[in-house]
């Protein structure tokens, strides 16, 4: 097992989609007792605290159907500045949302240090619309997207110019409600995806060792983990805005951050789309603070 410099960082926001409450994550995370379960593995934690986000909604959009996208700009812009002092440093980042519109922050950040960095993408959806595309004007249905240079310039060039992570070197997993336009950019871009089927069919070990073997014959220099809540099914994880049934178990979810962690890839990671509102007796902090112990080293035994 490694010995980390964790910095965890919290990002109250929830201008990425309509349904409020998930700004209110980073603090159902710490209640559920993050720190101290990964201080009890071992590791050094640091609480860097949250980033500001604009407490006041724009409720005019201007000329794009992208929602509150200033705001979504200002907080994922500092988040990125505030990634790349960490990872700067040396030390391992650990994003706590928010909405998942924040990984466009948690990526562009990421590169200042990695140059060839991988993603797994933890998810229900594919979040690899534009505003093009898009059939909701959520920016949590884009950051994938985005991070590959595809969608409005102010998001495309948060931190740097264009694209920050290359589509070959993405894995998304657990994917089971995909829009067109994302199937046709998913095909288009050759982007390696393990929907529901592929885990139902193959199990999650069969389905963790080839999306293993593949990033690892890229020559990363890093790999992120962006894990939304929603991937898992909504028995585990009610408090997220969109859940999807039929989706990845508790104790596939657990397997899945044990074979991260004994595959020492994993550089960064962020936890995303808990919303304390929609949730029961903090049930889905509780499960992301569980998994943060299984992907950084917690023993059965
Ligand atoms: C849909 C959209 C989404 C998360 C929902 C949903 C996207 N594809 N992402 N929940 N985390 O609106 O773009
Ligand atoms: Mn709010
Ligand atoms: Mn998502
Ligand atoms: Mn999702």
């Amino acid at each position: 097992m490694r010995t980390l410099d964790i910095s965890i960082i919290g990002v109250p926001l929830d201008y990425g989609q309509s349904r409020r409450g998930v700004d209110m994550g980073p603090s159902a995370i710490r209640y559920a007792g993050a720190i101290k379960r990964l201080g009890a593995i071992g590791h050094r934690l640091q609480d860097e605290g949250d980033i500001r986000v604009s407490a006041i909604e724009n409720k005019d959009y201007g000329e794009t159907n992208l929602k509150n996208l200033e705001e979504v700009v200002q907080a994922t812009s500092e988040l990125a500045n505030r990634v790349a002092k960490v990872v700067e440093n040396g030390r391992f980042p650990l994003v706590f949302g928010g909405d998942h519109s924040i990984a466009i922050g948690t990526l562009a950040g990421l590169t200042s240090k990695y140059k060839n960095l991988g993603v797994i993408w933890y998810d229900a959806h594919a979040d690899l619309n534009t505003a093009e595309t898009s059939p909701s004007g959520n920016i949590h249905g884009m950051p994938l997207a985005v991070s590959m240079g595809l969608g409005h310039e102010k998001l495309v060039n948060i931190f740097s110019v264009g694209q920050k992570v290359r589509p070959e070197n993405i894995v998304i997993i657990g994917a089971r409600s995909v829009d067109q336009g994302e199937r046709a950019l998913i095909k288009e871009k050759g982007i390696k995806v393990f929907t529901m089927h592929e885990i139902d069919r193959d199990g999650m070990t069969s389905v963790m060792k080839e999306a293993l073997a593949y990033l690892k014959s890229k020559n990363l220099d890093g790999v992120h983990l962006s894990l939304d809540l929603d991937g898992l099914d909504p028995l585990y994880t009610p408090g997220v805005g969109t859940p999807v049934p039929g989706g990845i178990s508790y104790r596939e979810s657990h397997l899945a951050m044990e074979m991260l962690e004994d595959s020492g890839l994993i550089t960064s990671a962020e936890f995303v789309e808990v919303n304390p509102i929609l949730d029961e007796k903090n049930k889905t902090a509780d499960v992301a603070v569980g998994l943060m112990g299984s992907l950084f080293g917690e023993k059965l035994l």
